[in-house]
């Protein structure tokens, strides 16, 4: 192009020279000039559009490269490139949680992951999911921190062709998942309420009325505990005073159970705590409000999660029984990835087991639709095992 516009200008030359070589008039010379100084701008515009169309192009090539050089290097680390979207680190439960993902999915093992603590916000658990797309990681992990509203970024996500696997709390409005890992929380609620009953039973306790300290609501592990206790409190005949969500914190759980203590003074004799850090908050306000609670008191204690701090509380008389949800299911998930990796075809939901747990005198038998429980007597050693 180049060669184009020094043509075009030599030949605007020579014109010039020729008419005022041949004698002539002003006006003619001034006109051929304007019209050379025309072809000549003309000539400069194509080139310089020209120009600017190779830098776009180099431009891209550039940007081509760099993308191929980095998807090499991915390559080149061999590692399998993992996004986790996790809740939050609202609890003693997501804390062992997360500590088992980043423990899993490290460099030593073979994985590059990308965590992001999304701290219980739907829309920014969401935006880390479409950032795991745009890094194109190999797959895809959510805990999901309310079960509805995962269709569309869900589609997303496999119309860029990365498997997504669900880890403890379900997904109920979308099956664009290769697999689920975690607990049946309806079973833990209906444990907890058939352990009641036959406590219940053998403590004399003929008339329950009881409070719901309830986890985030709208997540899977609120909804099944929640219905799975209630649909044994309705077989009963007990009383619910009241049910609010004290979103899996303590914090929560001890402005729910001051709120409750001043409504329901002298009307409770259980609480239901939907996680063990709401217990704590709980077991602080009734101790300001001065009510007792544990074995041999005014009220009946119930928690969820048995992690290490919650077993400890039950070992002290504060907790009355802990049922489980264990968290550590990163292992069981490695397992979904490795069979994807072989080209096999994982289990569409895969249960990690939960224990349920008292001290001796509150053991008691049970069963959960129909199935015979068993509980762990809760010691120093168990303690010490926890998570
Ligand atoms: C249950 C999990 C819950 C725990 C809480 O699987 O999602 O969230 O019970 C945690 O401790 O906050």
């Amino acid at each position: 192009m180049k060669k184009k516009l020094l043509g075009t200008l030599l030949s605007a030359a020579m014109v010039m020279s020729l008419l005022a070589g041949c004698g002539s008039t002003a006006t003619q010379v001034q006109d051929a000039a304007a019209d050379a100084a025309a072809t000549v701008e003309d000539a400069a515009a194509d080139t310089a559009d020209a120009a600017a169309d190779t830098a776009a192009e180099v431009v891209e090539d550039v940007e081509a490269a760099a993308d191929a050089v980095e998807e090499a290097a991915g390559d080149a680390s061999g590692n399998i490139s993992v996004g986790f979207a996790q809740v939050g680190h609202e609890s003693d439960w997501r804390t062992a949680s997360t500590k088992s993902c980043q423990d899993v999915f490290s460099a030593a093992n073979g994985y590059d992951l990308s965590f992001v603590d999304c701290d219980n916000d739907e829309a920014a658990q969401k935006e880390a999911v479409r950032s795991f797309i745009e890094q194109d990681v190999d797959y895809i992990i959510i805990d999901p921190i309310i079960a509805t509203g995962w269709d569309t970024v869900l589609t997303e996500c496999e119309d860029a062709g990365i498997p997504v696997i669900v880890i403890d709390r379900t997904i109920d409005d979308s099956d664009k998942y290769v697999s689920w890992v975690g607990s049946d929380f309806l079973t833990e609620g209906k444990a907890a309420g058939e352990w009641l009953k036959a406590y219940a039973e053998k403590q004399g306790v003929s008339e329950i009325n009881y409070l719901i300290i309830q986890g985030t609501t709208g997540s899977s592990a609120q909804i099944g505990r929640t219905d799975g206790f209630r649909e044994i409190a309705k077989r009963e005949g007990w009383t619910e005073l009241d049910a609010q969500t004290g979103d899996f914190t303590e914090a929560g759980g001890q402005e729910v159970m001051e709120s409750f203590c001043k409504s329901y003074s002298g009307k409770f004799n259980v609480v239901v705590c939907e996680n063990d850090n709401e217990a704590f908050g709980a077991m602080t306000a009734m101790d300001n409000a001065g009510v007792t609670y544990g074995p041999g008191n005014d009220v009946i204690l119930i928690s969820y999660d048995a992690c290490t701090a919650g077993l400890e509380k039950v070992k002290a008389g504060g907790i009355t029984a802990d049922f489980e949800c264990n968290p550590l299911a990163a292992p069981t998930v490695e397992g979904v990835i490795k069979t994807l990796e072989s080209g096999g075809t994982p289990e569409a939901e895969i249960l990690v087991p939960d224990n349920w747990y008292a001290l001796k005198d509150q053991i008691v038998d049970f069963s959960v639709d129909g199935n015979a429980q068993s509980m762990i007597e809760v010691t120093d050693d168990v303690i010490a095992a926890q998570y």
